[in-house]
């Protein structure tokens, strides 16, 4: 016999359920990465394709490459979500497998966004290993892996979704996601555009729209609407979610901004670019915001330069203007209002999935 839904003994068990989750944390990822397992074999003898021998062992390889070799919170995030919604109730092992499927449909969006987007950065390292497309061999032939892998996604979504109520609006969402996602990736990238470099064009509204867009929806939203859908819910009624799921995957770049200037590669498995890139980061708004006239000069003289003597400047600068304490302030301020906004919300199970995701990245080095 439960107690009742709303009962004290009730958030009692409930709260147990959820703090001893260090074992059950590890339960959790050992089913989620046996389930890597079978949509690979799935996808490696999808009968869409001829398969030969080479063919099926590129794919494989390029997969295990690229898809599970990330910290996974936003896979881990949808079952970890529909667990949550399901406020309890114990899932059946469909609900168990699908809610993993789902999240390793956004594992792949990630890992075909990545290809692609290092190749646009110019970036050296990913997940503590070379890019691919700088493993000799792959190339420019990484620009069809990170087409395929997008392509996996539907493949998966058809194998086991086509049944299902929500099986549209589950296509629906992930198109409008990737759609968002490129155009802030296309913002992201003519910001820079030579010829016209000149700082002054960057300001916090801008850095706003471009890390709302590439970054929020695809990497927040997403995990918790695939739960949402999953659990019935009819997503239109969750737009408030949505708002602080943006606001969540806002803080989440910042803090990707931060990290690479500051953290050490090492630990962060990839080697920052921003600098070199002349991105409109949120360390070079605020420094922007913080310069005296002669600083000023200094970043435009350095700012956007492969050089690794105006790098070293630029990040100097930084340290004089104390951008690390600027952060840390950004950082704590960020979390209260998040957590205020979180516990506004009117349903506890809600305020579980919203709290749970932004305790994963809180204060993250990596
Ligand atoms: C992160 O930007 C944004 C993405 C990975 C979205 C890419 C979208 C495409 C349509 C390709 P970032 O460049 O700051 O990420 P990182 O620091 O991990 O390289
Ligand atoms: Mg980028
Ligand atoms: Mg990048
Ligand atoms: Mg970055």
């Amino acid at each position: 016999l439960r107690p009742p839904r709303g009962s004290s003994l009730y958030r009692r068990i409930q709260s147990t359920h959820l703090s001893s989750s260090s074992s059950s944390m590890a339960d959790l990822k050992s089913t989620f990465l046996n389930v890597y397992s079978t949509l690979k074999s799935d996808l490696l003898h999808d009968p869409s394709f001829e398969f030969t021998e080479e063919s099926r062992l590129w794919v494989e390889k390029m997969l295990d490459y690229n898809v599970p070799g990330g910290k996974l919170n936003r896979g881990l995030s949808v079952v970890d979500s529909f667990k949550l919604l399901k406020e309890g109730e114990d899932l059946t092992e469909e609900e168990v497998f699908l809610s993993c499927a789902l999240g390793w449909c956004i594992e792949w969006l990630q890992a075909y966004f990545l290809v692609l987007d290092d190749i646009m950065d110019n970036s050296v390292t990913r997940r503590g290993q070379p890019c691919w497309f700088r493993v000799p061999q792959v190339g420019m032939v990484a620009i069809n892996d990170g087409i395929l892998l997008r392509n996996h996604i539907h493949r998966i979504l058809k194998k086991h979704f086509r049944g299902k109520p929500y099986y549209v609006d589950l296509v629906d969402l992930f198109n409008e996601v990737e759609m968002q996602t490129a155009c802030g990736q296309m913002i992201d990238l003519i910001t820079t555009f030579e010829g016209e470099k000149d700082l002054a064009k960057y300001s916090l509204p801008i850095h706003r729209r471009i890390v709302q867009y590439k970054t929020a929806y695809y990497s927040f939203y997403l995990p918790v609407a695939c739960a949402l859908l999953m659990a019935g819910e009819d997503l239109e009624n969750h737009i408030d979610v949505k708002n602080v799921l943006v606001d969540m995957g806002i803080y989440f770049q910042v803090q990707d901004d931060y990290l690479d200037c500051f953290a050490d590669p090492e630990t962060l498995g990839k080697i920052g670019t921003d600098i070199e890139d002349f991105k409109c980061s949120w360390l070079v708004v605020k420094a922007l915001e913080r310069c005296s006239k002669e600083q000023t000069e200094i970043l435009y003289e350095n700012y956007g330069k492969p050089d690794p003597s105006n790098v070293a400047k630029v990040k100097e600068l930084y340290k004089e203007l104390d951008l690390e304490g600027v952060f840390k302030e950004y950082e704590s301020k960020s979390y209260e209002k998040l957590t205020g906004v979180i516990e506004a919300h009117k349903s506890e199970a809600i305020q579980a999935v919203l709290k749970s995701f932004l305790a994963k990245i809180y204060k993250r080095q990596k």
